[in-house]
């Protein structure tokens, strides 16, 4: 049997759920995002689960979206998903389901972190990172605006002038610097083995009582984002705006192509 692109296990009250796709580097595919879907539904009705973990396996946190599976999705023809709505049926109902599920989730970054690999772990409620993670948007380099609800997370955690910065740019930002600007809650020490301290860190948040770790997540999804889901639906119709030119397969070409892609669309 082929390995799930999700694997699921739980020790005591902790559930990790891990993106296994590491000859990937972790990119989603939609297998991958349907993986996810299913394993927070059910973690939502197990009573024994009070904390989440999400891990990637191997080098990477995630990639983003799978870009050859992209183009493959593109040039299925008149069948094919609108960008809208790759992003409606996948990424945004995965937002929503991380933000809605009332019990704590870690995403725990052991390395790179990047597109709407990056937009999932900035929906996570806390992040703990590897000395070596990297994080980085890379939408601009494919002709494409944060999405995933990384256009909200990012200025949120990081202010708007770092975020817009960061999304203009894509740079490549170490876990010291993402702790610096707000996006990372907790770096561990050079060398240190980031899956026991993300099993330290679970541990203390699975301690709290879960009726005040749900409140309190209720509580503060309701203080800062109430409209969540009516901005994941704008911003998916500004990427179908992004989308339209000929500057995403271009970028996604040139990443594919090893080359540097040349930008033509006029604003
Ligand atoms: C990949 C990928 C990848 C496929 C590395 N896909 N193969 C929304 C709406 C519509 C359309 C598109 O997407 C989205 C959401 C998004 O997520 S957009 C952003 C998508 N992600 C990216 O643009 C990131 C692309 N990847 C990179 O920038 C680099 O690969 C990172 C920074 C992740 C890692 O760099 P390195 O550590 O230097 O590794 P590498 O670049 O050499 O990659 C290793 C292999 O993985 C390589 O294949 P190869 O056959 O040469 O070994 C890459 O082509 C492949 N790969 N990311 N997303």
């Amino acid at each position: 049997m082929s390995e799930p692109a999700v694997r699921v296990s739980r020790t005591g009250s902790v559930l990790t759920l891990t993106l296994n796709r590491p000859e990937k580097l972790n990119a989603f595919d939609d297998a991958m995002t349907r993986g996810l879907l299913d394993a927070f539904a059910a973690a939502q009705t197990e009573a024994e689960v009070r904390v989440i973990v999400l891990r990637g396996e191997g080098r990477a946190f995630s990639a983003g979206q799978d870009l050859e599976a992209f183009v493959r999705m593109r040039s299925a023809g008149a069948g094919a998903a609108s960008v809208a709505d790759h992003l409606r049926n996948g990424y945004n109902k995965l937002v929503m389901r991380i933000r809605s599920i009332e019990k704590p989730v870690v995403a725990s970054l052991g390395g790179i972190a990047a597109g709407v690999g990056l937009s999932i772990a900035l929906a996570c409620d806390v992040r703990i990172a590897a000395d070596d993670a990297v994080l980085t948007l890379g939408f601009s380099k494919i002709g494409l605006v944060p999405d995933g609800g990384a256009s909200f997370m990012l200025p949120l955690l990081a202010g708007f002038g770092r975020g817009l910065e960061l999304a203009w740019t894509s740079d490549h930002v170490d876990a010291r610097r993402a702790h610096a600007l707000g996006l990372i809650n907790r770096v561990v020490a050079p060398g240190a083995d980031l899956a026991a301290e993300t099993a330290t860190y679970a541990a203390t948040l699975a301690a709290i009582s879960p009726v005040a770790a749900a409140l309190t997540k209720r509580a503060f999804n309701a203080a800062i984002m109430p409209q969540l889901a009516d901005w994941l639906e704008r911003e998916a119709m500004i990427q179908e705006e992004a989308a339209a030119g000929p500057d995403l397969m271009e970028g996604v070409g040139a990443f594919l192509g090893k080359r540097v892609p040349v930008f033509t669309a006029a604003r």
